[in-house]
């Protein structure tokens, strides 16, 4: 049984549907990423970069950790191992299996990173940001276009198959509208109509349902307090550049 550690983001979304899809049995333990405890020595151990997701994997390579369970943190490093393990939603060798993690790739270098910090600066960054809140939301709408045009010549972003490019990127792609407005998720119709598709998959409906759940168990950003936002962001006393 593999350990999920886990809170409400994207990020973490990822690793839900990727289990559900894959049959995988797991049992998620929440992560108060709000609450400080990313920063408990019990999950350093875990991730020493102090984020979730994290999976630890029994059934794992045992060798490389001297008979320990196996971990494995960062998303796009779990949606591989969780793939090559069961041996789905990515081609074991050939073009399709290096289109895939381009795609994916492109998730974790350009499309996290970018919603990342446009909601940044949208939610949480003080009043007069407004050069970072127009870089971040020009090149979350830039991306959000290269997409648009990649899914107009394939049905996936990997190509011809659903693989872990559409797991890593359909949580992001699904908050268009939340993010830029309703207006906007007519700006990318194909785009959409892959966020509804994936949506409706029988896994991805019993993920989100799990993603709920943990929701209710961890802290949500407008209930955490002052400190705790402040060492998250690195502001206040926990401003290094200071
Ligand atoms: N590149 C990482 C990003 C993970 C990440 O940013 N996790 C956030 C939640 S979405 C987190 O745990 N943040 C806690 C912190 O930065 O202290 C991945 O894809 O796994």
């Amino acid at each position: 049984m593999i350990d999920l550690y886990a809170m409400g983001s994207p990020n973490v979304v990822k690793i839900y549907i990727a289990l559900e899809e894959m049959g995988l049995p797991y049992t998620a333990h929440p992560v108060d990423v709000f609450g400080e405890a990313q920063f408990s020595p019990e999950f350093l151990k875990l991730n020493p970069n102090a984020k979730v997701p994290v999976i630890v994997d029994p059934e794992g390579p045992r060798e490389a950790v001297g008979g320990q369970p196996y971990t494995v943190f960062e998303s796009g490093a779990i949606l591989v191992y969780l793939a090559d393990k069961t041996g789905r939603f990515l081609a074991k060798d050939g073009a399709a299996r290096y289109d895939a993690l381009q795609w994916m790739m492109v998730q974790m270098t350009t499309i996290g990173p970018m919603f990342g910090q446009y909601v940044h600066f949208m939610r949480f960054a003080p009043k007069g940001n407004d050069y970072s809140l127009d870089r971040y939301r020009t090149q979350v709408r830039r991306v959000l276009e290269v997409l648009e045009t990649r899914l107009a010549a394939v049905p996936f972003l990997g190509g011809q198959s659903y693989s872990i490019a559409d797991i890593a990127t359909f949580p992001w792609a699904r908050n268009i509208g939340p993010l830029l407005g309703k207006a906007a998720e007519g700006d990318f119709p194909r785009l959409m109509a892959w966020v509804a598709g994936i949506a409706a998959r029988p896994a991805v409906i019993r993920a989100l349902a799990a993603v709920d759940d943990v929701r209710t168990k961890t802290t949500q950003f407008d209930q955490a307090n002052a400190e705790a936002m402040d060492r998250l962001f690195g502001r206040g006393k926990h401003n290094a550049a200071a």
